[in-house]
């Protein structure tokens, strides 16, 4: 029986703001900011915990090795270089999963597994060094070959940031579903940091049935605005696309593609009128979780900021008051993610699977969480300045903090 397990990436002990990321406005804007990677990461347990509840089953990858040293090394620093450059090395990037690989489920797929594609992340020298060890998690968490095929990044110059640009559409989790590849066209002010070459070869390479794939092109002004992944103007699950009106280059032309591969398609479309363009991107309302409950009705896990945003609050109550297919919407806090520019739906990556074919030290349950949430607790610096990572001591503690966790988690083959 499969079933769609989410994936949290745990946010690592070197958590930090360094404004690393060009076009992601969060990320610039708290760049210089004090972090707290304990409250960080113990956010992320908790958004973890009340998924597990909804759903019975939630999943976890790992933090990276941090800092990086070979990163450290091949980066020549004497000082004079911009501190970025060192910060990159440190970056605790990894929590969003859903950059961690693009997936497609085994009734998509023309050898009926699961297959995995690492996701190269070249645009972003501090994202870029992150695909072989997540790649090494995954050969873990997905060794069984019979039900998974998992793959080496996309070559360069081709970027690819995985499940983030990667749109799903089936009448249930089994079935097979019309995968929907959004990139984007570079040019704008901005990277565009899914380039098309990457989502076709992923497709070609995962096996998918041509007549069940599109190519959509990302709306330019939404890069331009700050939508430096699809997942930050819509997001698909079931029949539902859940999408602001100014997600993609050809708005009705995406939706009469995707409803000639999908007829039963229902569109939930947010209208720049309710909900402006920068108002979506500063409150990340499509950067949700968009989940099937166990009774079969859809809820909408959501960042707090949405709550605090007039126009966000008032378009979700009057959508609530109609009878469209969401009928929840939930606000979780983690807005030590958020400030770096990564909501719910960053912070996972969707695989739709049988639980039984993943490596169980992946899945989590209650005592597992509570588990985490100490060694989080003993290990997690509490707060990180920009100044620290020059630190030895620091750099000790994050790789002692890490160490601590593999060893909870019996995971010590990542060391
Ligand atoms: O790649 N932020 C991440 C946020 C990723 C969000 N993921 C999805 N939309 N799926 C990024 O831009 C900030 C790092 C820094 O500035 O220190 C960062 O990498």
């Amino acid at each position: 029986m499969l079933t769609e397990i989410n994936f949290d990436g745990i946010v690592g002990p070197s958590h930090n703001y360094a404004g690393l990321s060009l076009g992601n406005i969060a990320s610039a804007s708290h760049g210089g900011d004090t972090s707290y990677p304990r409250a960080a990461a113990l956010q992320g347990v908790e958004k973890m915990r009340g998924n597990l509840a909804r759903l019975g089953v939630q999943g976890f990858l790992l933090p990276l090795p941090r800092p990086n040293r070979a990163l450290l090394e091949a980066l020549a620093l004497d000082g004079t270089e911009p501190p970025q450059l060192r910060a990159a090395a440190w970056s605790a990037s990894a929590m969003w999963t859903a950059n961690a690989a693009t997936v497609s489920p085994a009734p998509d797929t023309a050898d009926g597994r699961c297959h995995l594609t690492a996701a190269n992340l070249v645009t972003m020298l501090h994202r870029a060094q992150e695909w072989p060890d997540t790649k090494r998690q995954l050969d873990i968490a997905f060794a069984d070959t019979r039900h998974f095929a998992v793959h080496d990044a996309v070559p360069p110059t081709f970027g690819d940031e995985g499940a983030a640009n990667h749109m799903r559409l089936a009448t249930s989790h089994d079935a097979p579903g019309v995968e929907v590849f959004v990139y984007g066209k570079p040019g704008g002010r901005f990277p565009a940091r899914q380039h098309e070459q990457a989502s076709r070869l992923v497709a070609r390479r995962h096996g998918l049935a041509p007549e069940r794939t599109l190519f959509i092109e990302q709306n330019p002004e939404a890069i331009a605005a700050g939508a430096f992944h699809n997942d930050v103007v819509a997001v698909a699950n079931g029949r539902v696309l859940f999408t602001h009106d100014r997600a993609f280059a050809d708005q009705q032309g995406a939706y009469e593609a995707i409803r000639a591969a999908f007829p039963a398609l229902e569109v939930v479309e947010v209208p720049s009128s309710a909900v402006t363009l920068e108002e979506a991107i500063r409150t990340y309302l499509f950067n949700a979780q968009l989940l099937t409950l166990p009774d079969g009705s859809m809820a909408l896990i959501v960042p707090e900021e949405c709550r605090e945003s007039a126009s966000v609050w008032a378009w979700a109550q009057a959508m609530l008051a109609g009878n469209g297919p969401i009928r929840q919407v939930i606000p979780v806090d983690v807005r030590q993610s958020m400030a770096n520019g990564g909501g719910p739906a960053c912070l996972r990556l969707r695989v739709v699977c049988d639980p039984a074919t993943v490596d169980p030290r992946f899945l989590l349950d209650a005592a597992k969480a509570d588990l985490l949430e100490r060694v989080i607790a003993a290990h997690w610096p509490e707060q990180i300045d920009p100044i620290d990572l020059a630190s030895e001591n620091l750099a000790r503690d994050v790789i002692a903090a890490r160490a601590a966790l593999l060893d909870a988690l019996d995971l010590g083959e990542l060391g």
